[in-house]
């Protein structure tokens, strides 16, 4: 019977163990079953009371969030590889996409959606999930500023912050330093953050957009998405807009964008390669000094390597008589060349703009050829007779002579002018020639120059041979605002005064040819003649390239004087470029600003990410962020350190080989 019946005898390693009894067994079962109904219960009731997702108690919030975190993995998982462009930025044809049995590609239609399902994700991923820059808190480097607390700067709790930070503790190698500062601290305004990650989206989506439709091409154009083959760099794979964007990706903590802009530079900008004429000061500008400033924000020797090798490039252009250097060079072939539209002469705007970047350029590297070259040009401005102390916008590489006598703070002069003041300010204020010949040339052009309007307004105009040529400023005068400011914070002297009030007139002017117009953007240039005031009257004056200089000089404005109204403006402006230059596939310049519908001219400008966008979002950061008194902006707004007082300018001592770049002040 014992052999039939069930038994509850246990066997452990084949040796019976004693039995319990059948009532203590139902005993320890229902203590078994009642505790683990109680766990249930207790976890159910803290999920119903704690998890947000289910105190909102939808199931479709739940899907929601489930799919955000999906979104936040990555498109990939949801979607296939973006189309590969052919060489004139089309995109192949759909049919040749096999799918396993099916032919998914045969429908143009299927691909238009797929796209439009991709920027959606990306447009979602825009506004739904909000990344906070990557920052790390370790020891940091010894530096008056760095070591004390930046006030506003994101912290692990219980931790100092600093802006300076190495990964590899105290001992620390200059290229291992980083720039960690984020833009708002947590007791910011909520309206100032709602602001700034208003212009974070606005990266977002230009970025995205490029990324999706031009990517590694020089441009976007966002109402045809595709390539812009025909921008200032060409129809090469230079991929302008991921150079000249990537501090901005960064200074935004973008750091997912930013690597894998930082990849495609790693792996494709190969500048010996392009076998076309490429602008010595566009390529310097937007190239070298947007290299620069990611080297001296993450210390990644890569951009450093990738910025002499792009300057190394233009060289041949320097080979001049006089060493002032032609406007075009063909990197692979070496020719160089000016503009047939200039004539034998180079322009006072591009051969006086690339003294901050060359400079720093052989700090950094301990190759002096990079500062040889700017120091020559800088000798023979320096040297040569300037009709009433200014400077012609034309000089002849050959001879050393001015060619026409025409002046101007805005196209063709401008960046000149604003480099003498930021070599000042960069060299840690010690190179003085530069700030006298700042001066000096400052002082001339306010007597000259400085027109008030009917009404009040001041504007700079031209000059032809010494005489007002016309009443009219150009938008790209409009940066002037901000660095008569900043030249009158500087340096006290007998102009300081002088230099500010112009400084609150003119960007004051440049703000009405804004509010004049219809699309409350500001047109190419504005006249003042009778008794139109601040307007354009050609049309080739009354488009908006999505140009920076008077949101520039917002940042700067708001910096140095604090007055609200600079914030106020270029909220109007975030608004104005909502409005008026986004569409689906980007941001679009306008063909006239005083049409309520205004057309787009369907190109995106790599300086609207570079500047245009990195300005606004300045206008809405703490003073800690990018601290003036640390940091030049290059005139296409890439961050450049000031030497003796930001950590991060990392010199390298001349007779030390550069590769082993120990922090030097
Ligand atoms: C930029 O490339 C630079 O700001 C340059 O100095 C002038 N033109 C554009 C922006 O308008």
């Amino acid at each position: 019977m014992t052999g039939i019946l069930p038994t509850y005898q246990r066997f452990v390693n084949g040796v019976p163990v004693p039995s319990i009894s059948r009532r203590a067994f139902r005993l320890r079962e229902k203590y078994l079953i009642v505790s683990v109904l109680l766990t249930f219960a207790i976890v159910w009731l803290g999920a119903l009371f704690y998890l947000p997702e289910f105190k909102s108690s939808s199931v479709n919030d739940s899907v929601y969030n489930v799919y955000k975190r999906i979104q936040k993995a990555g498109p990939e998982l949801l979607m296939p590889p973006p189309l590969q462009q052919n060489d004139v930025g089309e995109f192949p044809v759909v049919g040749m996409m096999h799918h396993g049995h099916g032919v998914e590609g045969d429908d143009p239609h299927v691909v238009e959606d797929r796209h439009r399902l991709r920027a959606k994700i990306d447009e979602d991923m825009s506004m739904k999930v909000l990344e906070r820059p990557e920052f790390e808190v370790r020891p940091s480097i010894s530096s008056s500023r760095a070591s004390s607390k930046a006030p506003n700067a994101i912290e692990e709790p219980g931790k100092a912050a600093s802006k300076f930070v190495s990964p590899s503790g105290p001992k620390v190698a200059g290229s291992e330093l980083k720039y960690v500062a984020v833009a708002l601290g947590p007791d910011a305004d909520p309206e100032v953050r709602h602001k700034q990650e208003t212009v974070k989206e606005m990266m977002r989506h230009a970025w995205n957009n490029y990324k999706l439709y031009a990517w590694g091409k020089n441009e976007l154009k966002p109402m045809s998405k595709r390539a812009h083959l025909s921008s200032v760099f060409g129809p090469h794979d230079l991929g302008a807009t991921i150079v000249d964007g990537l501090d901005t990706l960064y200074l935004m903590g973008m750091m997912d964008e930013f690597r894998e802009g930082r990849d495609w530079v790693a792996e494709h900008l190969h500048i010996n390669e392009i076998d076309s004429e490429l602008s010595v000061f566009e390529t310097t500008i937007r190239f070298v000094g947007g290299l620069l400033a990611c080297y001296a924000l993450t210390g990644d020797s890569m951009f450093k390597d990738k910025a002499a090798e792009v300057a190394d490039a233009l060289l041949p252009a320097f080979e001049t008589p006089t060493g002032l250097p032609y406007a075009l060079i063909n990197p692979s072939t070496k020719a160089s060349r000016q503009y047939h539209w200039a004539g034998p002469n180079s322009i006072l705007s591009e051969i006086g703009t690339l003294h901050l970047e060359f400079t720093y350029l052989t700090d950094i590297t301990g190759n002096e050829v990079y500062k040889e070259k700017v120091d020559r040009i800088r000798q023979v401005l320096n040297d040569i007779e300037k009709p009433g102390d200014l400077y012609p916008n034309y000089i002849n590489p050959r001879s050393g002579q001015w060619g026409q006598r025409h002046v101007s703070l805005g196209a063709l002069g401008d960046s000149f002018y604003e480099y003498l003041l930021k070599a000042w300010l960069m060299s840690g204020e010690t190179d003085d020639q530069a700030r006298i010949m700042f001066d000096t040339a400052m002082q001339a052009a306010l007597d000259k120059m400085l027109r008030v309007s009917n009404s009040g307004l001041s504007y700079l105009a031209d000059l032809k041979s010494g005489r007002v040529f016309e009443e009219k400023m150009d938008h790209l005068s409009c940066f002037s605002g901000g660095m008569f400011a900043l030249a009158s914070t500087t340096l006290k002297n007998t102009l300081s005064e002088r230099y500010m009030d112009v400084a609150r007139k003119l960007t004051h002017t440049c703000h009405e040819s804004y509010a004049r117009s219809e699309t409350k953007l500001g047109p190419e240039a504005f006249r003042f003649t009778g008794a139109v005031e601040a307007r354009a009257q050609k049309s080739n004056e009354k488009v908006y390239l999505l140009r920076p200089e008077t949101f520039e000089s917002y940042f700067i404005m708001w910096r140095l004087t604090k007055d609200q109204k600079y914030r106020d403006w270029g909220w109007e402006g975030v608004q104005a470029l909502e409005k008026h230059c986004r569409v689906d596939g980007g941001y679009t310049g306008l063909v006239n600003v005083y049409h309520q519908q205004p057309q787009g001219d369907d190109v995106q400008q790599s300086f609207f990410l570079a500047e245009t966008l990195k300005y606004l979002y300045l206008l809405f950061s703490d003073d800690s962020f990018l601290p003036l008194d640390e940091w030049v902006f290059n005139t296409e707004a890439h961050p450049l350190p000031i030497k003796g007082k930001n950590p991060l300018y990392r010199a390298v001592p001349r007779h030390i080989n550069a590769d082993d770049n120990d922090n030097t002040l």
